[in-house]
């Protein structure tokens, strides 16, 4: 230890500052080609391919699925990346938020 430094313990008195966490939902729709689906997920939240298939699956079966888990920020962010993907490409693909 330095001549400075000083021992502590965790305090039960000050809360973890965990930031509050967001899911990023696809919505599905009739028109959007599954691999554009798959292209957003493997590109803007970082999805292997089996994965982003997967997630791809999943939102055109039960109608929405999470693509993702993030704070605030990033999971806006994500948001309006995939929005102006889709508005860029011509499909109709929704994206929002939920808190987790
Ligand atoms: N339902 C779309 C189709 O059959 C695929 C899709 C999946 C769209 C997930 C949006 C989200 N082409």
């Amino acid at each position: 230890m330095s001549a400075t430094a000083t021992k502590t313990r965790p305090s039960s008195k000050v809360a973890p500052r965990t930031p509050p966490l967001y899911k990023v939902l696809l919505l599905n729709d009739d028109y959007t080609p599954m691999d554009f689906v798959v292209e957003v997920l493997m590109r803007y939240f970082r999805k292997s391919q089996a994965e982003a298939v997967r997630i791809m699956l999943q939102v055109h079966h039960a109608g929405v699925g999470v693509a993702g888990v993030y704070p605030f920020e990033i999971a806006e962010t994500k948001v309006n990346q995939v929005r102006a993907a889709a508005q860029r490409e011509g499909h109709p693909l929704q994206c929002t938020l939920e808190p987790e």
